[in-house]
Order: structure tokens, then C-alpha cells, then sequence
């Protein structure tokens, strides 16, 4: 998942006026009146050749026959709280889920959609729409059987684009793309690779490894053999404490009945408690997803004024959240459910911390 054009988005949120004409955010250097460079700008300034990373007097010169174009200084701290509230969002719909920068994140899906992608068109456009809904941003996703795959798809459906990328549609989505469209790629690498005919990823094919390894070395080479043929192994990963412990199950029958619901969550709770338990770790919010007999995915999370660790506490605020849903929802069967902890601290921590304070 990447937000479209994200710093300048969320200036629109905050000014809707600023829509529907260029609008560029600015990172000035105080050094004149304009010197420094663009952070981003939004589509409708892309258009007249405007790109991350220009000089801003290059942009105005761009601009300069729309005089309603809008330049902005950056604020990222409104950017990092938007980010916040995104990947919180997020993270419902991905275990693991991994953030790997303000505005993209990765979501593994197999657990939730299973390994034939059915479902997961509906998961991506369920997340999008809450994104936008409570948010008000939009953002692209590409679904695909890995991380790299993922990246670009999202990169070539942009802006507000969902796209999906089966096992057997590898080669024939990755070929055609330009060279410059593979992740570690930039605009140096572009004309090496030209000078060795590659222009698309798919070029990359015909260069036999030794002629790879001599020209990048046995890393690179290594590399770009294997993301042209479209493989990467490399799995989502929850990052630093942000991490959360989870298990989705699969109903025995689709139901609305709460109470063979719940020895569905029985399971589940007994298996995240031990798992918390083998690691020593209490936690503050707990999360269900909820996946209706539409395939279509929901979430609701709580978190709790006391840590806790307790079987119980997990089942009962599970059982609750599934409730509110269903009452939400009295026409919606379930097929899968699932529980997610998140907000650990080491029990030890806590102990010590009662023992000080006695
Ligand atoms: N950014 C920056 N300078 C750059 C590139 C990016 O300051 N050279 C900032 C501004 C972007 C944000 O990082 O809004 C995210 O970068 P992306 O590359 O994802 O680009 P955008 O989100 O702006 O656009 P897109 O719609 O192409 O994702
Ligand atoms: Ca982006
Ligand atoms: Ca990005």
C-alpha cells in the first residue's frame, strides 16, 4: 500500500480548495526567496513535468502560464500524524504487517485471503475505502505473491489503483515494464543498463549471469536475475514494537450466531494468550477481523486502559467486538475470524516497575 502523492494530498485534506490545480509542497532552503527543492506535488502538476527532487525555480518556470498553481512549505508533522492514523488502519488488515516508510506499508495476506488470491481484490478495496473514509486520502495496491512484485504493481496502478498480479501473470506484467521501473534502479543505473540493451525488465532475461555479475557485481547480479524473473523471498516483517501476535480461523458453517462464533474465538484466545505467555508479554490493544461469507473484510479494535495478559480479558473482548459487528451488521454472515494483539510490554518490566513503586 502507498499513498498517492502523499505530502501533497494531505495539504488538500486540509485546504480542499487547493484540488483540481497544481499544488506543490516545497522544501525551502532559506537560502533566497526560492531556493531549494520539491518534496512532491500533486497530479494535476505532475502533468506539466513537475517531479520529487527538482529545483522549485525549475518548477515555477513549468507553471509559469498557471498562475493559480499553489507552492506550500512542507509540515511534516501534520504528514507523520495523517501517516499515523493510516497505518493504524493498516495494520487490521496485514498479519504480519510492515511500515517501511510514512506513506507505504506491506501487508501479508495468506493467512487472511489463503495462497489462490480469492478475496484479496475485496480485502485491498475494503482498505482503501476506510483509508479514504476515515482519513480522506487515497492510496494504490498492488497484491501479488511477494514483496517485490507487490511494489511495482502499486507503482504502475497509481493514482488511487488496485493491482493485482497472479503467479501465472508474472513475466508477462514484469517484461514490458521499463528498466527503470525495477526498486534499485535509479536514474544513474538507467543508462548502464541501456548500454548492455536493457530497456525492460524483461531484457534482463537475455543477459546469461556471468555478463550480470562482471557489470554489478555478484550481489547486484544476483539481484536483478532473480527480480526480472520476478522472485523475492524476502517475508513481510513486523517491525521494532509495533509488533502483534494473531491467528485467523475459518468457521466450520458461515454464521451471525455469536454463540458458534465463540468457540471459534476460544480457540483463538487460548493460542495468542500462550503465545504472549511463552514471550512474557502483556498487551494493550486487541483488534478482531472479521470476514464475512462475501469475502469482504471488517475490523474493530479496543485498547484497554490495563495491560493484560489474561485468557479471559481476550475471549471477552473478542466476543464483544464480534457482537457490535454483528448487531452492526444483522444481515451479514461470517466465513473467517480472526484476533489480533498489538501494544506489548514485557511483563517483567511491569512487575518491577509495582515493586518501585510500593
Ligand atoms: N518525498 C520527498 N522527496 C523525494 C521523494 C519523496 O520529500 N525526492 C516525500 C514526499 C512524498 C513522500 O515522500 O509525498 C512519499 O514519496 P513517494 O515516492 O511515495 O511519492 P508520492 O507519495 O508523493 O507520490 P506517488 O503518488 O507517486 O506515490
Ligand atoms: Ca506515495
Ligand atoms: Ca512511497
Amino acid at each position: 500500500m502507498d499513498l498517492d502523492y502523499f505530502f501533497a494530498q494531505c495539504e488538500e485534506i486540509r485546504n480542499p480548495q487547493l484540488r483540481g490545480k497544481p499544488l506543490l509542497v516545497c522544501v525551502y532552503s532559506g537560502r533566497s526567496e526560492d531556493s531549494g527543492v520539491i518534496s512532491t506535488a500533486n497530479y494535476e502538476a505532475r502533468n506539466f513535468g513537475v517531479k520529487s527532487g527538482i529545483p522549485i525555480i525549475t518548477a515555477k518556470k513549468y507553471l509559469k502560464k498557471v498562475p493559480e498553481s499553489t507552492f506550500l512549505p512542507m509540515d511534516r508533522d501534520m504528514y507523520s500524524d495523517m501517516s499515523e492514523k493510516v497505518m493504524a488502519i493498516a495494520r487490521e488488515f496485514g498479519d504480519p504487517f510492515e511500515q517501511t516508510g510514512l506513506d507505504e506499508c506491506y501487508l501479508e495476506i495468506t493467512r487472511i485471503v489463503g495462497n489462490d488470491f480469492e478475496g484479496s481484490e475485496d480485502l485491498a478495496d475494503s482498505l482503501k475505502e476506510k483509508i479514504r473514509k476515515v482519513v480522506g486520502l487515497t492510496c494504490s495496491i498492488g497484491i501479488a505473491p511477494n514483496k517485490l512484485l507487490a511494489k511495482i504493481a502499486s507503482d504502475t496502478c497509481k493514482p488511487d489503483g488496485l493491482k493485482l498480479i497472479k503467479s501465472k501473470d508474472i513475466l508477462g506484467f514484469l517484461s514490458p515494464l521499463s528498466i527503470g521501473k525495477l526498486p534499485g534502479v535509479g536514474k544513474k543505473m538507467v543508462p548502464r543498463m541501456s548500454s548492455l540493451g536493457v530497456k525492460k525488465i524483461g531484457d534482463l532475461l537475455e543477459l546469461d549471469e556471468e555478463e550480470l555479475t562482471r557489470n554489478f557485481g555478484k550481489n547486484q547480479a544476483l539481484y536483478f536475475h532473480n527480480a526480472a524473473h520476478g522472485i523475492d523471498n524476502v517475508p513481510v516483517k513486523e517491525r521494532g514494537e509495533a509488533e502483534q501476535i494473531g491467528r485467523i480461523v475459518t468457521l466450520k458453517e458461515d454464521s451471525n450466531d455469536i454463540e458458534f462464533i465463540k468457540t471459534s474465538l476460544e480457540l483463538i484466545s487460548v493460542d495468542v494468550y500462550e503465545r504472549c505467555q511463552e514471550r512474557g508479554i502483556t498487551f494493550r490493544t486487541l483488534g478482531v477481523i472479521l470476514i464475512t461469507n462475501e469475502i469482504k473484510t471488517h475490523s474493530r479494535s479496543r485498547t484497554i486502559d490495563s495491560r493484560s495478559n489474561s485468557k479471559q480479558k481476550i475471549l471477552e473482548l473478542g466476543c464483544e467486538l464480534t457482537e457490535i459487528f454483528l448487531r452492526e451488521h444483522p444481515t451479514t454472515k461470517l466465513r473467517r475470524i480472526g484476533i489480533k494483539l498489538s501494544g506489548f510490554e514485557s511483563a517483567d518490566s511491569q512487575v518491577s516497575l509495582s515493586q518501585f513503586m510500593d
